[in-house]
């Protein structure tokens, strides 16, 4: 953190963050959420040099941030970990992302990610790789995490805005697959690299058949939801340290780009349509939610 109480990557301080965030990849989806910021609330707006882009106002009345991240694990760790230090009390994050489809779900569909596993990439198992073929060996190529979940309260407000606003043929819920790589844990075949995973997603199917959808970042922000120390309890004789208690709580969905069983991807006008309809769904459901305590509401905050 700066003198100036900056964290050092997103460069955000103190009152320049809500406690109810939404999340997303990019800076056009991120912007095309804020267009739905009630306009008669001051909007805040910081791209920071490490791109990450932070806009807060209100929604309904209710102070709300929205940060654009970039892509992968380790922006959501930076993202998660940065705002949790400048904001008090509890936190909660919707990620509204893109992802592929290795179920049901075609194109233009939305997925509730209830729940995510990691898949990485087993850097040992390559090691031992001679010419075109590994060593015979112990290791596997992709390792698979535990399954970790979202909030379920918040997550139910997600679907139920959700199917509300897109109808529940076009809303799926269940288990998605944060992934290290956009092509060699997704399964992608690539003939400029060795990456044995040409049996990948039939893998997944094996040992998680419940799962869904492929994408790059959930998983992370479900394990610091349920790592992130617990709130101090209003009752301090109680022992109750449970998930109820966790200073995040968090949920995900994602829109389908990729069709991973007929191959089909997604036409960019299909995203804007999308998203249109998605972001208000979700907005809803955020300041629908209630939070144990929030930032107090100062002269040092910018909403
Ligand atoms: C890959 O194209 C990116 O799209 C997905 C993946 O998780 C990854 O970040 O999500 P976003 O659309 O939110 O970026
Ligand atoms: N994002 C991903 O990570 N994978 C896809 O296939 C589509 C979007």
């Amino acid at each position: 953190m700066s003198d100036k109480g900056r964290v050092y990557h997103l460069e955000v301080k103190r009152g320049e963050v809500a406690n109810r965030i939404i999340t997303v990849g990019e800076h056009s989806r991120a912007e095309e959420f804020a267009q739905c910021l009630d306009k008669d609330a001051p909007v805040f707006r910081l791209i920071s040099k490490r791109g990450f882009l932070t806009i807060t106002g209100k929604y309904k009345g209710v102070p709300i941030s929205i940060v654009g991240i970039g892509m992968g694990l380790p922006m959501m760790d930076f993202f998660v970990r940065e705002v949790r230090s400048i904001v008090d009390g509890q936190l909660a994050i919707i990620r509204f992302g893109s992802c592929g489809s290795i179920g049901a779900a075609r194109i233009g569909s939305v997925i509730v990610q209830n729940s995510a596993f990691a898949i990485t990439r087993n850097y040992n198992y390559f090691s031992d790789t001679e010419d075109l073929e590994p060593v015979s060996s112990d290791e596997k190529p992709y390792n698979f995490s535990k399954i970790f979940h979202a909030d379920p309260e918040l997550c139910k407000k997600v679907e139920l805005e959700l199917i509300k606003s897109f109808g529940e043929e076009h809303v799926f819920t269940g288990l998605n697959a944060t992934c290290d790589s956009f092509y060699s844990s997704q399964g992608r075949e690539d003939v400029n690299f060795r990456d044995y995973n040409s049996n990948l997603i039939s893998s997944i199917h094996d040992i998680y058949p419940e799962a869904i959808s492929l994408e790059m970042e959930t998983f992370m922000l479900f394990h610091l939801a349920k790592s992130s120390t617990p709130l101090p309890l209003k009752d301090s004789n109680s022992k109750n340290t449970n998930n109820s208690n966790h200073s995040i709580k968090a949920a995900a969905a994602a829109m389908v780009f990729a069709d991973r069983v007929t191959n089909d991807f997604i036409s960019s006008d299909k995203v804007h349509d999308i998203q249109k309809v998605a972001r208000n769904a979700v907005l809803n459901s955020l300041v629908d939610f209630d939070l144990t305590y929030v930032h107090p509401d100062d002269d040092d905050c910018v909403w």
